[in-house]
């Protein structure tokens, strides 16, 4: 107690020969100054955005833990161009905007009722979480297979790459997020739409191969409009020789309808979604996750991955450690995406008062998988840790041997 009131007053002090060196009270950070308030800094005078300072305030200097040459390793899909269709809207994340995320590229797609994007493949693994209303997916793979569902929130899709398929928005406005295994997800060669084949070949050959009459195909669409307005689909597929994709083969997870992960730390909800529990994600590993207000998911990192991140709601700042005495902080709110640099050290902090914070993190991998700073310390011998990090013996001891994963 005594110990901290000395504390206290210490940092009143610092505060107030801050305050003499520029005739200012405290840190300016809040007010978008990039001014420390003791004495580093100033204020900002040539042209900026001033909500966007204050929205992200360790972008001013706040983390005096902060040092080194970090690159940004965030992009708000605020910022990203949004293309309208009749029917619906994309925008999306590729290596262009964020040249950090080296595996993945990402989208929100929106598609009213009856919307169709319309049937396609890629050369890449696509990945889907409804976040608003239904959809009804239709996919075809290399065995003739077949797979019609109507997905909701937080249910998740995973076409391989190659896969034949189709979205159809069901209710008034349906939206969700896309995730690809590839970050140059622009590039000519990636994504294969079907009318843009068709009204690309011989129309004598389209003939010849339906076996039909060459005028049937002379409305085929030219230019593809990628998302096309339709009406809800009324229809099933049956008779497929090879039968549904059901069980293993499954393209389609419902994560609400399974358990989240033990969270001892009890600091939120915690799903995983990869090939352990979704064995058709092969090159996908996800993470759905909830932190409470003033929760934390713990210091640790991914020994098998870099780590892509959409924020969906809420308010959160990480610090991301690359080594050599660089690290920076970001602050993010819903609509953010972001990178981790792979193997990076990390932590993710909700820092609203009321809201809880959720997200998803992507991984380009079988799994998911984490190393818990807190663990390998309670694992290491205790001794060798205290000598280390100049910290008592006892306290070594005493760490937890579990993961906490999210900290309340
Ligand atoms: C699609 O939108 C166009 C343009 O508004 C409209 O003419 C057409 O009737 C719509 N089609 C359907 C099926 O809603
Ligand atoms: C299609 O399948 C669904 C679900 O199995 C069923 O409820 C519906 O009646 C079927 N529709 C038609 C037109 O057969
Ligand atoms: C409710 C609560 O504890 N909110 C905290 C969220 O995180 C920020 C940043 O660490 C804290 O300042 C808040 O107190």
């Amino acid at each position: 107690m005594k110990f901290s009131l000395q504390l206290s007053a210490l940092a009143l002090l610092n505060t107030a020969l801050g305050a003499t060196l520029h005739g200012r009270t405290g840190p300016q950070f809040d007010k978008g100054q990039p001014d420390n308030g003791a004495g580093k800094g100033g204020p900002l005078l040539g042209g900026t955005n001033k909500q966007i300072d204050i929205d992200n305030q360790d972008n001013l200097g706040r983390q005096s833990t902060d040092n080194g040459i970090v690159p940004n390793l965030k992009w708000r899909f605020s910022d990203s161009k949004v293309r309208l269709f009749y029917g619906g809207w994309l925008r999306e994340q590729v290596i262009q905007d964020l040249p950090q995320s080296h595996d993945i590229s990402a989208a929100q797609q929106h598609l009213d009722k009856g919307g169709i994007r319309e049937l396609h493949w890629h050369r890449v693994a696509e990945w889907g979480f409804v976040y608003a209303g239904s959809v009804r997916i239709s996919v075809v793979d290399e065995f003739g297979r077949y797979q019609v569902e109507t997905l909701n929130y937080g249910d998740i899709w995973y076409f391989p790459k190659g896969v034949a398929h189709t979205v159809q928005g069901l209710e008034d406005e349906n939206e969700f997020l896309l995730v690809f295994d590839d970050a140059d997800f622009d590039k000519i060669g990636t994504t294969f739409n079907v009318d843009d084949w068709v009204a690309h070949t011989p129309r004598d050959v389209i003939a010849k191969n339906f076996g039909l009459d060459p005028a049937i195909f002379d409305k085929v669409p030219n230019p593809n409009p990628n998302i096309l307005n339709g009406t809800v689909s009324t229809k099933n597929v049956t008779g497929g020789p090879a039968g549904e994709l059901i069980g293993d083969a499954s393209f389609v997870y419902r994560t609400l309808q399974h358990d989240p992960e033990p969270v001892p730390g009890n600091g939120g909800t915690f799903y995983k979604i990869d090939s352990t529990n979704f064995p058709a994600s092969k090159t996908l590993a996800a993470t759905y996750v909830t932190l409470k207000p003033g929760g934390l998911r713990e210091l640790h990192w991914h020994p098998n991955a870099e780590e892509w991140l959409y924020f969906h709601k809420g308010e959160a700042r990480a610090t991301v450690f690359i080594g050599n005495a660089a690290s920076r902080t970001f602050d993010f709110s819903a609509g953010d995406t972001a990178a981790f640099p792979d193997n990076s050290g990390h932590y993710i902090e909700n820092t609203s008062e009321t809201e809880d914070l959720v997200w998803i993190e992507i991984y380009k991998s079988d799994r998911v998988a984490d190393i818990s700073l807190t663990q390998w310390l309670a694992l290491t011998p205790a001794d060798l840790v205290a000598q280390t990090l100049k910290i008592p013996i006892e306290v070594a001891e005493q760490l937890q041997k579990e993961k906490q994963v999210l900290l309340p």
